[in-house]
């Protein structure tokens, strides 16, 4: 991954529904402008979500998703269906694509069965949706019936937000993609890293380890998303190693407002930066950007209630730990069974395996998730507290094993009081 890409975590999920050879292959093509799915008439050609990041003006950088159709049959269909239905947990924008001669040659019995399923469990979510009618070159004088046929569309979809279009023709792409665009969730805007912390010409000292486990040659992405961020904040980042820090901190000539450190420095960090500056980790400032970060603070003290024979699910959000190395592996198994002396055991579950079932668990420490988009962490954590199992992020997890939680979560005064005696 290039400095310039946008990490997969950031992009708008745009996600696209419907049943068996709607169109949604082609239609991906469509807007993306590349032949980027295989299209065929025949049924179920697409057998798995099908990713693809891109820029889509006016809305920026997203990820397209492709998905198996929805009327798919048999036990390998069900699986299919199940796995585009998966997909809606990390879905941002959904469109639900119907092939419009269906509705325009049987007007009297429509069968909207397998879309208003999808719809209901898209508006439970409160994900904001499009219905889509393509194909609409095989209509004969469309443009005559256009009105109607999406006011009945509307009525039997309870209003939805609908347009028409033709993929294989491109017709109405271009209004398709404007409307996405004013579809964007105004929450993704709210949920910044760090910046909401800091005033213009704020400094804030980034302390960034290069050891063996540091990447080639440039820095990992939750740091450069740091850095961009105070920048936007018209604050001053100074990056620093943990060696060069009371340097650093000395040669500043003025008090930082904030230290940001890596976690796995943590406890050197925290020594060497004076009582007085606010410090913190980029594992915290993510585990609140993602998600829920006083969920993982409850999470992190269930080490306390720990016992002998408890099973630790270890999650990881990718196959590859880029950025991870063996801290969920080896590790964190390690530090908590010395932490806590008990006869602990572990399961490891990585990319979009995060079983549904997490009733055996005593507890879940899931990585950073930096493939992970705010959905889909978001649901992780809402699994794990619907089932009452605590859940907590390496990070966060680390500084409360090595004492100094409560020292990172000054900066976060509402959270902070979890940790009051
Ligand atoms: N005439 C016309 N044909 C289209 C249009 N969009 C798609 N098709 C055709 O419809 C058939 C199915 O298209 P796909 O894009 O593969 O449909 P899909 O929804 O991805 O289908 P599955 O992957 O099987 O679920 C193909 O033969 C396409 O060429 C369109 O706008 N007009
Ligand atoms: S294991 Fe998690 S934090 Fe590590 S690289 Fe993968 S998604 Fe990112
Ligand atoms: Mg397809």
């Amino acid at each position: 991954m290039g400095l310039n890409d946008t990490p997969k975590g950031e992009r708008i999920h745009i996600a696209i529904f419907g049943k068996r050879n709607a169109g949604k292959s082609s239609l991906i093509n469509s807007v993306t402008g590349q032949e980027l799915a295989i299209v065929s008439d025949v049924l179920g050609t697409t057998t798995d979500p099908v990713y693809k990041a891109m820029e889509l003006l006016p809305l920026g950088p997203v990820m397209m998703i492709d998905t198996p159709g929805l009327d798919d049959e048999g036990d390998l269909g069900e699986l299919r269906v199940k796995k585009a239905m998966m997909v809606l947990n990390k879905t941002d924008i959904a469109v639900i694509v119907i092939d419009v001669k269906e509705i325009a040659a049987v007007q009297e019995k429509l069968d909207f069965q397998f879309e208003r399923k999808i719809i209901s469990i898209i508006e439970a979510k409160k994900i904001p949706y499009l219905v889509v009618l393509n194909k609409t070159d095989t209509v004969e004088n469309w443009e005559s019936k256009e009105q109607e046929v999406i006011q009945v569309v509307k009525s039997e979809l309870n209003g939805a937000n609908c347009m028409a279009v033709s993929a294989s023709a491109n017709k109405n792409i271009r209004e398709l993609k404007e409307l996405l665009g004013r579809l964007v969730p105004e929450e993704e805007e709210k949920f910044q890293i760090v910046g909401d912390l800091l005033q213009p010409s704020d400094l804030v000292v980034l302390v960034v380890p290069i050891d063996k486990a540091a990447p080639k040659g440039r820095l990992i992405l939750p740091q450069q998303q740091t850095i961009r961020d105070i920048l936007e904040s018209d604050a001053i980042a100074v990056v620093t190693k943990e060696y060069e820090l009371r340097e650093t901190l000395e040669s500043l000539g003025r008090k930082p407002k904030l230290v940001i450190t890596d976690s796995q420095v943590f406890a050197k960090v925290s020594a060497d930066t004076p009582r007085d500056i606010l410090l913190t980790s980029f594992s915290i400032l993510f585990a609140r950007h993602k998600g829920d970060l006083e969920e993982q603070v409850k999470g992190a003290m269930a080490v306390e209630r720990l016992k002998d024979g408890d099973i630790v699910l270890m999650a990881e959000g990718c196959t590859h730990h880029r950025q991870c190395d063996d801290i969920g592996t080896v590790k964190i198994p390690r530090w908590l069974l010395q932490n806590t002396g008990k006869k602990l055991s572990f399961e490891t579950s990585s990319g979009m395996d995060f079983p549904e079932d997490l009733s055996k668990y005593a507890m879940i420490v899931h990585c950073g998730g930096c493939t992970l988009n705010r959905r889909e962490m978001q649901f992780r954590l809402k699994q794990a507290v619907d089932q009452e199992i605590p859940i907590v992020n390496y990070g966060v997890l680390i500084a409360y094993m090595q004492g100094i939680l409560k020292r990172s979560l000054e900066p976060f005064p509402g959270i902070h009081f979890l940790l009051e005696e």
